[in-house]
């Protein structure tokens, strides 16, 4: 087999690749070790910055986003029995972000693949790659009890935190940054209408919950637990006591409960793995970078990589000009970077961390105050929240 650029991973940055490059005539093969229906339900993120949206709307792909996507212009913080809206309309010039579930932007993603004659190859194993510093790279793989090669030009490892594709980067060559979180989120996906019409992220006398949504109808709450918690110590009734405990924590305001349809625990990291690019190998989205989930970033910045990623190639076929390609890093970081700061800055803010000194905590009030007392602190919130422009 033979195609320009194989593409590792058909999480949102790999599959939008495949379909941004797919539009300037370039070819790709997409390889994912799960089933479509494993990566089609598997719940994550939910919150579309607005270029984001921009982009899905600008190449096609926002035609359920837009009837099915919810519209937010604020979001609300409460700490301990205050509560402040950040309202994005009024501080950054009516930009918004949109709530529609990373699984239906994916959903979406491989729907079009497929209708354009896209190669996406699913439960695929053994996806190894072969001295990404020659011109043209193989990769190879299992599928159905049989080895496969492909020769391309260039490989985009898409393939999130776990993959393969970093991990081939010798070590000598790799600048990264990590700093790990006393903590972690449990997650529940619920059969309950949304109890308020905008996010609620609390930092409550007995930890951090959010109060998020999919739909009119299915709503999503975490709450901050311990680190190496088994969901096994957590029945359906310590959770609802949980979300009401540091949820209702303003007057007249009540957490709607229902069924409980999944549930799960995510450790709390933020992660740079500056080396981008290693010979024709370039990483993308969950491979180079994570975050902390508090800041809503982490698909954000998968996209904004992609973004950045056609454009090099593209540029690259059309005229061989390598210099998007040797400034991919540099172009992306800015943006991770600004991803990073900000989540670790709400993470900071709004968490119960295990042995902080009331210093610390006074210090978390004084910064709640300032962004209910002050214009520009707010702003610089919503600036962020909603996300900036990328390319
Ligand atoms: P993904 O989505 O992890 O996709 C990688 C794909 O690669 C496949 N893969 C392999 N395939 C072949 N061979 C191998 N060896 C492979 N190894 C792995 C995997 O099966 C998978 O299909 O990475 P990508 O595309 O970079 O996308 C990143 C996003 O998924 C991630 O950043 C977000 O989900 C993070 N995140 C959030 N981001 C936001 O922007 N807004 C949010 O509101 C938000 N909330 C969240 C989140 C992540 C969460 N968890 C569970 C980590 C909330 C949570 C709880
Ligand atoms: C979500 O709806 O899953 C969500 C919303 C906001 C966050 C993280 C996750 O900061």
């Amino acid at each position: 087999m033979k195609t320009q650029i194989g593409i590792i991973g058909a999480g949102p940055a790999g599959l939008l690749l495949s379909h941004l490059l797919a539009r300037q005539g370039i070819d790709s093969i997409v390889l994912e070790n799960q089933s479509r229906s494993y990566v089609e339900n598997r719940v994550r993120a939910g919150v579309l910055e607005h270029g984001t949206v921009n982009l899905l709307t600008k190449v096609g792909l926002a035609e359920r986003l837009r009837y099915k996507g919810l519209p937010h212009y604020g979001v609300e913080i409460r700490f301990n029995n205050k509560s402040h809206r950040i309202d994005f309309n009024e501080l950054t010039n009516g930009a918004g972000i949109v709530i529609y579930g990373q699984q239906e932007i994916v959903k979406d993603l491989i729907k079009t693949r497929v209708k354009d004659g896209g190669e996406v190859l699913f439960e695929v194993s053994d996806v190894s790659i072969c001295d990404p510093t020659r011109d043209t790279v193989k990769l190879k793989f299992r599928q159905k009890g049989k080895d496969h090669e492909i020769a391309c030009d260039f490989i985009a490892g898409c393939d999130g935190f776990h993959g393969i594709s970093r991990k081939c980067i010798p070590e000598e060559n790799l600048s990264t940054f990590n700093r790990e979180y006393p903590f972690a989120w449990l997650g529940v996906l619920v059969d309950a209408p949304p109890s308020a019409k905008e996010l609620i992220y609390a930092n409550s006398p007995n930890g951090f919950a959010l109060h998020s949504m999919r739909s009119p109808s299915i709503t999503r709450n975490y709450i901050q637990c311990n680190l190496n918690e088994s969901i096994t110590n957590w029945s359906d009734d310590r959770i609802w006591q949980a979300l009401h405990d540091r949820l209702e924590i303003v007057p007249d305001w009540e957490l709607i409960e229902g069924a409980i349809l999944e549930k799960g625990i995510t450790p709390m990291r933020s992660y740079v793995c500056e080396t981008m690019r290693y010979g024709q190998l370039f990483l993308a989205g969950d491979a180079a970078h994570i975050v902390p989930p508090t800041g809503a970033k982490g698909m954000n910045l998968a996209i904004s990589d992609v973004s950045y990623l056609s454009a090099a190639f593209t540029a690259w076929y059309q005229s061989k000009s390598e210099e998007l390609l040797n400034n991919y890093a540099k172009n992306c970081l800015r943006h991770v970077w600004r991803g990073e700061h900000f989540s670790w800055y709400m993470t900071s803010l709004l968490h119960k961390f295990p042995h902080s000194s009331p210093f610390q905590e006074k210090l978390q009030l004084a910064e709640f105050e300032y962004l209910c007392h002050s214009n520009a602190a707010s702003r610089s919130l919503a600036e962020n929240y909603v996300g900036f422009r990328f390319k």
